[in-house]
């Protein structure tokens, strides 16, 4: 069974299916399918199913022209009809995995789409989990579902764990030339789906599903505990008088030993500001508390009410404060040159501006419409009247506005990126 399969998968000729045809999923299926092999969409949301069916993408970073290619070669289909595993040979799972409002994992999509599987599972299919998930979620969660059809993992079916490194808009690192980890329940299982991911990038295998999903996990607390630290150092920097944009500067000079990372209004996006919470969930279950997790959370978490501080200290300089001041909010998304507005620190920042009863308005190129509480704000159509403002405050700082520009044009700038470069300006405010 391991050899057919394993031949099967070598020769292109395994027939493929991804659950879950998100920012993820999609990217992996036309990869695989730009690679030879037979790619089967698995989704719930038949909008996304009609649009492949229509030969459209709806993701950024995927042309219309590769769908258009490989959906005329057959290549690539897509279906809302999970019975199609049963005719697969490996299935992705590329489901998402928020957080509750409680910071506990949300696995519901994770068992929905292993239900799925369940359902249909064959002898001899290799199953994949991608989705960012606690140490253990492959082994204590998945494989007992699959096992409660009597078939057995290793002997019937395999299983393997491999995170996701989709930096979605990043033209740089794609999915054809990031290095894909693989972790399996047994020997097999690694070499099966380091098989397929070796079809179109380099595979790093590890020794198992658990350490595969710490990998990940590590990569983007990493990032949260580094951002949480420059964050505080901001902080530092203001009772110090010193700007914590020079100092970051001069540190980066460092060719070794360091690693430059920028403070901001807090952190947004998918992964970061939800991935280490898994961690830190699954850690306390075996009673050990994650303190940097903990405290670059709160740290991170705190941002959007500094920035309100800061920008009060720097309207009442002008004798105005922040109630009644016509406000532009310049960048909403959640990181520079995205349209992707989930978990960004601007609804946060903005939220607290509409409550102290500031004349809000925001531009934002990427982002048509943003819900701030129970209230719904569009962008403005442009910044030609930027001067009418009290204050312009860059919250995100997309690289298709001049800033230089804005500067000379604005009455009063507060900049929490440092969009101005160390301009020397009277009118501008950094944290
Ligand atoms: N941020 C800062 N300061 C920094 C870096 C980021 O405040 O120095 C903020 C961003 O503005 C954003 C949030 O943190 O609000 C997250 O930013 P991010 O650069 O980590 O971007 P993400 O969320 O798109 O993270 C993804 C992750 N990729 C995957 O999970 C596959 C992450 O592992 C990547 O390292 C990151 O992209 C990247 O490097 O772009």
């Amino acid at each position: 069974m391991y050899k057919t399969l394993l031949e099967k998968i070598n020769s292109k000729k395994a027939c493929i299916g991804v659950i879950g045809l998100g920012y993820v999923g999609l990217p992996l299926a036309v990869e695989l399918a730009k690679k030879g092999f037979n790619v089967t969409g698995l989704e719930v949301d038949s909008k996304k199913v009609e649009s492949i069916k229509n030969k459209k993408s709806y993701i950024g970073d995927i042309e219309t022209k590769d769908i258009k290619e490989l959906v005329e070669s057959k290549k690539l289909s897509a279906t809302t009809n999970f019975k199609a595993i049963s005719k697969l040979d490996v299935v992705i799972i590329c489901v998402p995995t928020p957080l509750r409002k409680s910071k506990d994992p949300d696995v519901s999509y994770i068992v929905s789409a292993t239900k799925e599987i369940k359902d249909n599972l064959k002898k001899g299919q290799l199953i994949i989990l991608e989705s960012t998930t606690y140490p253990g979620t492959t082994a204590e969660l998945v494989l007992p579902m699959l096992e409660s059809t009597g078939l057995k993992a290793s002997k019937d079916f395999f299983l393997a764990f491999s995170p996701e490194r989709i930096d979605p808009a990043n033209k740089k690192f794609t999915i054809a030339n990031t290095t894909k980890v693989v972790g399996g329940i047994c020997k097999q299982s690694t070499e099966l789906a380091a098989a397929v991911y070796g079809s179109f990038t380099k595979v790093h295998k590890v020794s198992s599903t658990q350490a595969a999903e710490m990998v990940k996990l590590l990569e983007n607390t990493f990032r949260a505990v580094n951002i949480g630290l420059v964050n505080e150092v901001a902080l530092m920097c203001d009772r110090l008088g010193l700007s914590v944009w020079e100092v970051i500067n001069a540190s980066a000079t460092k060719p070794f030993g360091f690693m430059k990372f920028t403070p901001g209004p807090g952190i947004g996006g998918h992964c970061i500001p939800l991935d280490p919470h898994y961690l830190a969930w699954k850690l306390k279950t075996l009673n050990f508390y994650s303190r940097f997790i903990e405290l670059a959370g709160e740290i991170n978490a705190k941002m959007p009410e500094y920035v309100i501080t800061k920008l009060a200290d720097a309207l009442n300089e002008k004798s105005k404060s922040i109630k009644n001041s016509k406000v532009l909010v310049l960048g909403v998304a959640y990181k520079k040159d995205v349209s992707d507005m989930r978990e960004s620190p601007a609804i946060d920042v903005m939220y607290l501006l509409n409550k102290k009863q500031a004349k809000l308005s925001y531009y934002d190129p990427y982002v048509p419409v943003v819900k701030i509480g129970n209230k719904i704000l569009k962008s403005e159509k442009n910044i030609k009247n930027i001067s009418k403002y009290d204050v312009v405050v860059i919250l995100t700082d997309h690289t298709c506005i001049d800033y230089a520009d804005v500067v000379k044009k604005s009455k009063l700038v507060f900049d929490t990126r440092n969009a101005t470069n160390l301009m020397k300006s009277p009118k501008i405010v950094r944290i």
